[in-house]
């Protein structure tokens, strides 16, 4: 260690350290300086922290470090470090190569979009070498992540004590309580962001289709939908994502032949994805919680993706069916009222499965997370910032233990008033030909919880008759089979 005593060594006096200065650390950084704490930086590549230095030196107290030594030992203890490099490989040779100059109680601040597998492991190697390790999840982007994003730490309670108060000032406060909060122990953190992340998939899906609903079915252009979704932004459904799609709906830019083209009739209709969502379904299918708008959200953007089988499809031109259409009359009036009420209901549904995973996350795991809370930060600050979040968290103060955010009382009646709006258009998209497939899968699931019966005790014949994978039957306790190939008279199974 540095002999802290010498004139020359200013001594460890900054609150908190980032590496990784690409524009996300780098607007973190500004954020941590900004609210008046002593912030380290240190990048593989040093023009960055020169840069950073150069042009915002004066925000904040900033203590620049040319190499990894230097910055450790410019970090108060316990030693705060947030990593802030690409999630994966680059994320394990930055803790591989801190590790060793740390020291017991300093805190590994990941802060990337880890897989939360990923940092369960990482948080197990460090806590046996006697460190913390705090996979978080931040989200709202590089202006969030400068002016005040949503922070989802994991990791021990220990940890928060003395990270917490350093996060919840320079995330974004919504009425006075910031948009951070301990989520649970290892990969909570991660966890949440993720489903966060998949459910921000759901939400913008489903805008979509009702775009595309209004669009197709009513003929509307994108200036008359940008005034369409501008007004919902004033009811229930006032949220960022409603409010940006107005703006990308208004946008213009010259087309060919120099006049203004509406920009989302020139963008290729190809959605991409980073592969957050994708964790989040194959983390759903592994837990066995029914994340429908989740997945037919990834899977829409797989299709969209699916460019040279459309173009064939299209060149054979042998796939027959409606393509849209005009409404009108009876079937126009009161429509754009009712695609709203379906992308409320269908919006409720998605996140009433998001919260669900959270549970089921947090029963696999014991991680306890309080899901009301999550709601809560989730008010501001992240892509899926909502009045909306409001009513969940009022939901879940209610009761923490809802078995389905769809039996609270408020959005029990908000989807039952909704439900006619729904069915209403569901049919109208099935009869135009218009896919609506985060509408009608949201309409099932709702469907699905409410019926006593389902199809399903016909599976489970199924099961028997060609696996003898066993029923359970109405009327009496066990587990039987019957003798398919046999009599035809049935067993029962288990011990009795
Ligand atoms: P660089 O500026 O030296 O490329 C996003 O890529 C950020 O993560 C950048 O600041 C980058 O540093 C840093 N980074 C990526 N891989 C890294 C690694 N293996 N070690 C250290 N920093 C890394």
């Amino acid at each position: 260690m540095a002999d802290e005593s010498s004139a020359s060594f200013p001594g460890p006096r900054a609150d908190i350290g980032v590496t990784g200065l690409a524009v996300m650390g780098r607007n973190l950084a500004r954020n941590f300086a900004r609210n008046g704490h002593v912030t380290a930086l240190y990048n593989r590549t040093q023009s960055r922290v020169d840069e950073l230095i150069e042009q915002f030196g004066d925000e904040g107290d900033f203590v620049p470090s040319t190499d990894l030594k230097s910055f450790v030992a410019s970090l108060k203890r316990p030693r705060r470090i947030m990593i802030m490099v690409k999630a994966g490989k680059a994320t394990d040779a930055v803790i591989d190569e801190l590790v060793p100059l740390l020291e017991e109680g300093d805190i590994v601040i990941d802060g990337g979009n880890a897989h939360f597998d990923d940092t369960r492991r990482r948080e197990q190697a460090l806590k046996a070498k006697g460190l913390h390790f705090v996979g978080t999840g931040v989200s709202g982007g590089e202006e969030g992540a400068l002016n005040g994003p949503s922070i989802m730490p994991g990791g021990s309670k220990e940890s928060y004590e003395a990270l917490g108060p350093i996060l919840e000032s320079i995330a974004v406060a919504v009425d006075g309580t910031p948009c951070c909060t301990y989520v649970g122990p290892d990969g909570a953190g991660h966890f949440v962001k993720m489903v966060h992340n998949g459910i921000e998939y759901a939400d913008m899906q489903l805008i979509a289709e009702a775009y595309e609903l209004l669009r197709q079915g009513l003929g509307k252009t994108p200036a008359e939908l940008a005034d369409v979704f501008r007004t919902w932004n004033e009811g229930d459904l006032e949220s960022f994502l409603i409010e940006i799609t107005a703006r990308v709906l208004d946008k213009t830019h010259p087309g060919a032949d120099g006049s203004p083209v509406p920009l989302v009739d020139l963008i290729v209709d190809a959605a991409e994805q980073k592969g957050t969502g994708r964790w989040t379904v194959q983390t759903a299918l592994e837990l066995g919680v029914p994340t429908t708008g989740i997945a037919e959200a990834v899977f829409a953007r797989s299709l969209s993706g699916s460019v040279d089988q459309r173009k064939a499809v299209q060149a054979a031109g042998t796939l027959v069916g409606p393509t849209g259409g005009s409404l009108a009359g009876a079937e126009a009036e009161g429509f754009v009222d009712a695609v709203r009420d379906a992308l409320y209901a269908s919006k409720v549904v998605a996140y009433a499965q998001g919260f669900d995973m959270i549970q089921a996350g947090s029963d696999q795991y014991g991680w306890d997370v309080d899901k009301g809370a999550m709601a809560t930060i989730w008010r501001g600050g992240c892509i899926i910032r909502a009045q909306f979040l409001n009513r969940i968290k009022e939901a879940y103060d209610k009761d923490a233990h809802l078995a389905s955010l769809l039996l609270d009382e408020y959005f029990a009646a908000a989807v039952g008033n909704a439900q006619d709006s729904w069915r209403r258009v569901v049919a109208t998209a099935v009869r135009l030909g218009i896919p609506v497939p985060g509408f009608s899968s949201a309409l099932s699931y709702y469907d699905g919880l409410r019926r006593e019966r389902l199809g399903a005790a016909l599976v489970q014949g199924q099961r028997d008759l060609f696996g003898a994978h066993t029923y359970g039957r109405v009327d009496k306790p066990g587990t039987f089979h019957t003798l398919w190939s046999g009599d035809g008279s049935e067993e029962r199974q288990d011990a009795h």
